[in-house]
Order: structure tokens, then sequence, then C-alpha cells
């Protein structure tokens, strides 16, 4: 069978000068993440990317499942920041906004940011972001961001039904299928220039532009940190990737690990 990630015709014409220059493809692996942390311990260089059609152990955030169906676009890219761990702990936004940025200017899709790690279309979840470290001290040793994309299948025919009332696609969308080389290449450019301006203009200068797609902000929300749910309203992200919900007492707190969502009242 005809590989659907052709490395040769991605690095054709790929305007990315670091992202990308080494790609290593298969067709399954565990969990792309663990593949690139593999490679970096190993001393792979920056921007060396892990690609693959199927996970058969994806995963998110405190060890929770990320389903990684045959067709949709899961990779890693490996990191070396120059960036205290503080900062480079904003690759997360780096990330969702090179996605957000890629899914509307390419593809044309109305989608949104949720903080601090997906991207949303139609109000579902297109898109999820993991960020991995090695420290040691004030230092990085190495990054990978992770990113999984819903790309060329329908989530009611390929997800349970649980995880199918929120989740989307990119063809669900669209209505159509789109060359999962073309969204990766186009991915790899636009990660490289925000992870450029990272390093040149810092994170708050990533974040502003992340704003731009939040369309969370301002909304009456619930945020659940551990076993603690706060609720309130989410008046901005602050420039250290914080968030910063108003509660009912007036107060305002600072997040810095959660999830969000939306209240409905
Ligand atoms: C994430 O975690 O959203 C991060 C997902 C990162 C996936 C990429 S794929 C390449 C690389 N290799 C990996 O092993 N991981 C990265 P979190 O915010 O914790 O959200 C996880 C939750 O999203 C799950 O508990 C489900 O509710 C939901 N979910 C699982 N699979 C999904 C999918 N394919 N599409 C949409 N939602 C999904």
């Amino acid at each position: 069978m005809t590989p659907k990630i052709r490395v040769e015709k991605l690095q054709e014409g790929l305007l990315a000068k670091r992202f990308g220059k080494r790609i290593l493809f298969c067709h399954e692996v565990g969990s792309t993440n663990d593949w690139a942390k593999e490679l970096a311990k190993l001393g792979a260089v920056e921007g060396t990317v892990a690609v693959v059609e199927v996970q058969t152990a994806g995963h998110g955030r405190l060890g929770r499942k990320w389903v990684s169906p045959e067709g949709g676009l899961w990779f890693s890219v490996i990191l070396r920041p120059r960036q205290h761990p503080l900062e480079a702990a904003g690759l997360v936004f780096v990330a969702g906004l090179a996605a957000a940025d890629v899914l509307h200017d390419v593809y044309g899709l109305v989608v949104e940011t949720k903080w601090p790690n997906d991207v949303l279309a139609s109000g579902r979840k297109l898109c999820g972001i993991l960020c991995e470290m090695s420290t040691t001290g004030e230092k990085v040793g190495f990054a990978v961001i992770g990113i999984g994309v819903n790309v060329n299948f329908e989530v009611k025919e390929v997800f349970p039904k649980s995880l199918a009332s929120t989740a989307t696609s990119v063809k669900d969308e669209l209505g159509r299928a789109i060359r999962l080389e073309e969204l990766l290449r186009a991915l790899l450019e636009r990660l490289e220039s925000v992870y450029d301006l990272l390093s040149e203009r810092g994170l708050p200068a990533v974040i502003e532009k992340w704003k731009k797609y939040a369309s969370f902000l301002g909304q009456k929300i619930e945020v659940t940190s551990g076993n603690e749910k706060s609720r309130g309203l989410a008046l901005d992200v602050d420039g250290d990737g914080a968030l910063l919900l108003k509660l009912g007492d007036g107060t305002v707190k600072r997040v810095h690990v959660g999830d969000v969502s939306l209240r409905r009242e």
C-alpha cells in the first residue's frame, strides 16, 4: 500500500530551514512524542520530525488517551530551546498558534484556540497539542511538540460515540479530504516561523497573536485543575500563558494548569 505521507514529496519545496529537514516516518508506533523523546536523547537535531499514520498509544496530558486512527496527522517535532524552562513552557502556544493559522489561512476553516492546548472548529476539538520537556536545572535539554489533527475521516465513523460528540475533523468541516503531506508541510513552515518569533520577541508576542483566535475570552467558563473546579469570567491570558479568571467575588485568579469548559446556564 502506498503510504499517505511520502517524505520526499513533503520535503520538495519545504520552505522551513530547520523544521522537517530530517523526517522519520513509519506506519505505526505507540506515540510519536515517545518516539521523538527517544530520538532526542540519542542526540537528534532541532527540527527533527517523527510522523506516523497510526498511533496505538497516543496520549494527551495527564496520561489521557489520544485516539489516533489512520487518516489523521500525528507528529512530533524535537526542539532544543535556549529559553529558560518557564518561557519554554509556552511552546504549547507556539504550536496552537501555528496550527490555528494553517487551518484558517490555508484551509479556510473557522477555528478557535481554547486555553491551553486545543484548537477547535464548530466548538469541537479538531487538534490537540502535547508539549513535553526534559530540563536540567535552569536549562532545557530538549522539548518535544506533539500535534494531532483529525483530518481525513468522519469522526462519527471512527470514534467512540462519547468522543464523536466533542470532536471534529477537517473532512467533517470541509466536506472533503485534503493531502496530509501538504498539511504537514504548511504546519512545519508555520511552526518554524512562530518558534522564531518566540526566540526573537518572547512569549507575550506569541500569546498576543494566539489570542486573536481565543473566543472563550470574555465568556463564563469552568476551569478544572486536579480536583479543584473554579467558575468565573475568562478575562485574559497573560504574557506568561496563565489564564486570568474573574471569580464571583470579584477577585482575579491566575490559573497555570487546567482544562476549560464553557458554562451553559
Ligand atoms: C491533548 O491532550 O489534547 C493532546 C493531544 C496530543 C496528541 C498528539 S498526536 C502526536 C503526539 N503523540 C502523542 O502521543 N500525543 C501527541 P488533552 O488536553 O489531555 O486531551 C485529551 C482528551 O481529548 C481525551 O481525554 C479525549 O477526551 C479527547 N480526545 C482524544 N482523542 C481525540 C481526538 N483524536 N480528537 C479529539 N479529541 C480527542
